[in-house]
């Protein structure tokens, strides 16, 4: 297989995650590729019209994206039952869905800093997405807590790699200071070795 990714990705993050624990990270080929709207610069647009990472090329050769279907096409392959089945299924993949619209909203306040001429920067509006990121940081540390324990899950890698994003976008924001709990679900979690290896920092 083929894995296009950028270190700093969250969504590419979530993904080699999902290689790696389900032991389908050797012998992938990982392929450095990534742009913006302004810039497609190395991104796999032959691959994802869209120019965004992660992609996943399979044996067979098809091109799979965005990180949702590529996490269960891992998933499935290797049958590790990381989604779970009944109740468990929509509890991961709602969690799946909060921590990418997590990721999501962190990366445009990103974008917004980073490609907008500076004369239009839009502060309300990168507040907005701050907010989003706020309250569902807080219904995982009100709500959610016992949806992360047990076996390892796909709540659990989704929701690790967009705390992994928030500590690198937005660490002024301190996150943790009032919710402990999922604070120190967090730490736990960041011990993997999966999560170890995938850490933007260390890359
Ligand atoms: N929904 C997509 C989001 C992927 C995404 O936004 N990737 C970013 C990097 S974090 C990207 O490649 N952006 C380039 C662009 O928007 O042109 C997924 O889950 O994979």
């Amino acid at each position: 297989m083929q894995f296009f990714t950028s270190p700093t990705s969250p969504f590419a993050r979530k993904a080699h995650i999902f290689l790696i624990e389900t032991g389908q990270d050797q012998g992938t080929e990982f392929i450095l590729g990534s742009g913006s709207p302004l810039a497609v610069g190395q991104a796999p647009i032959a691959q994802n019209p869209l120019g965004k990472v992660p992609v996943l090329v399979t044996d067979t050769g098809a091109a799979l994206f965005d990180s949702r279907v590529i996490c269960r096409y891992l998933d499935d392959k290797a049958q590790a039952g990381l989604y779970g089945s009944e109740t468990r299924l929509w509890i991961n993949l709602t969690l799946e869905a909060m921590a990418d619209g997590i990721m999501e909203a962190v990366i445009l306040t990103v974008y917004e800093a980073r490609l907008r001429p500076a004369a239009l920067y839009f502060s309300d509006w990168v507040e907005g997405q701050l907010q989003k990121v706020e309250r569902a940081l807080d219904r995982l540390e009100n709500t959610h807590i016992g949806d992360l324990g047990g076996d390892l899950s796909a709540a659990q890698i989704t929701i690790g790699a967009a705390l992994g994003y928030c500590d690198l976008r937005m660490a002024e924001r301190t996150w943790r200071k009032s919710r402990p709990v999922l604070a120190d679900w967090y730490e736990d979690f960041s011990a993997r070795p999966a999560m170890q290896k995938t850490n933007p920092a260390q890359i």
